[in-house]
C-alpha cells in the first residue's frame, strides 16, 4: 500500500467517492476497510440493500473481471471474497430485520464441484429478509444432499446455485432424481448463478432463473402465492 493511500480517512469521504474507495478496497481484499466502509454508509443513513448492491456487489463485479482477464489470480479473489463476506455479515441481521411474515419454506445449496458461495449466500439473507425460513446447505453438494434436506422437513422451494460452465449441468441431475422418485411437482425449483440463463432453466426443468437475490425473492413470492391460489381454487 502505498503512503498515499494510507493517508485515506473513509469517514471524510463524499459518498461517491467512499463507494468508488470501497471497490478498490474490496479488489485490494482489505476487510477492515469494508467493515468500515459499510459501517460508516449505514451511518449515513443508506439502506443496507443499497450499501450491499452499489458497494459490495459492484465491487465484486469489477473483481470478476479481472479474474477472468487474468489479471487476479485465485489467491486475490479469495480475500476480496472474504472483505466481501466481512461487509455482507454486517448487514445479515439487518436485512433480515423486516419483521415480514413466514411466507415459506426454502432450501438451498451450490451445487456438486462448485465451491462459490456468496451469491447463495446473498440470495439466503434476501430471501430471510422478505420472510422465508432457508435451510443453506452450502457448498458442493452432491443430489443426496438436496433430496436428503427436502425429505427431512416440509418444504416450498428448492433453490440451487452454480457459477461454473462446468457444474452448471449438475442441476439437471437434481431436478431428473426429483422427477425418477415422484416428488418434482411438491416443488418449486428456481436456479441461480451468473453463466445460467432463462432457457437453460427452462431446459432442465427449473421453475425459474434467478438473476439476481432481488429476483430470486419476487419469483418466490410470486410463485408461492400461484401455489397457495392454485390448492384453493
Ligand atoms: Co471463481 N469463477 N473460480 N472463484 N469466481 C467465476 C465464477 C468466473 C466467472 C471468473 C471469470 O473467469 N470471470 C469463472 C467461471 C468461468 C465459467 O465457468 N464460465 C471462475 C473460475 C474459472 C473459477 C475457478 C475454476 C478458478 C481456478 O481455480 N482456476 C475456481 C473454481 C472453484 C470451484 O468452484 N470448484 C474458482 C474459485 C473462486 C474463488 C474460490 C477464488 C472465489 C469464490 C469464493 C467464494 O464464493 N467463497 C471465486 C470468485 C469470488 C469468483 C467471482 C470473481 C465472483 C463470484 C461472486 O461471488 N460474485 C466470479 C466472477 C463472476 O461471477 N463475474 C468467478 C458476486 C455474487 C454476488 O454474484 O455469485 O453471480 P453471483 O450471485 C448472484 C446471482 O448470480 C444470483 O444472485 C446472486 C446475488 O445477486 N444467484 C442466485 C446466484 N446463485 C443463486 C441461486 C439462486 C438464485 C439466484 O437460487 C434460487
Amino acid at each position: 500500500m502505498s503512503d498515499q493511500e494510507d493517508d485515506i480517512i473513509l469517514a471524510e469521504l463524499s459518498d461517491d467517492e467512499l463507494v468508488l474507495q470501497m471497490h478498490d478496497d474490496l479488489y485490494d481484499g482489505l476487510k477492515d476497510e469494508i467493515t468500515e466502509g459499510v459501517n460508516i454508509l449505514l451511518g449515513r443513513k443508506w439502506t443496507p440493500y443499497d450499501v450491499l448492491t452499489k458497494a459490495l456487489v459492484e465491487g465484486m463485479r469489477i473483481v470478476g473481471i479481472d479474474f477472468r482477464d487474468g489479471i487476479l489470480f485465485v489467491p486475490e479473489v479469495l480475500l476480496a471474497a472474504n472483505a466481501m463476506k466481512a461487509g455482507m455479515a454486517i448487514l445479515k441481521p439487518l436485512l433480515a430485520e423486516t419483521g415480514a411474515p413466514r411466507l415459506g419454506r426454502m432450501v438451498i445449496g451450490t451445487v456438486k464441484g462448485d465451491i462459490h458461495d456468496i451469491g447463495k449466500n446473498l440470495v439466503t439473507m434476501m430471501m430471510e429478509g422478505a420472510g422465508f425460513e432457508v435451510t443453506d446447505l452450502g457448498i458442493n453438494n452432491p443430489v443426496e444432499n438436496y433430496i436428503g434436506a427436502l425429505e427431512a422437513q416440509e418444504t416450498d422451494i428448492l433453490g440451487m446455485s452454480a457459477l461454473l460452465t462446468t457444474t452448471m449441468p449438475y442441476m439437471k441431475v437434481v431436478i431428473d432424481t426429483m422427477v425418477e422418485k415422484g416428488m418434482r411437482d411438491d416443488y418449486i425449483v428456481l436456479v441461480g448463478g451468473a453463466p445460467l440463463n432463462e432457457e437453460f432453466a427452462k431446459a432442465i426443468g427449473a421453475d425459474s432463473y434467478c438473476r439476481d437475490a432481488a429476483v430470486a425473492v419476487e419469483t418466490a413470492k410470486a410463485l408461492i402465492a400461484k401455489k397457495h391460489n392454485q390448492m384453493h381454487a
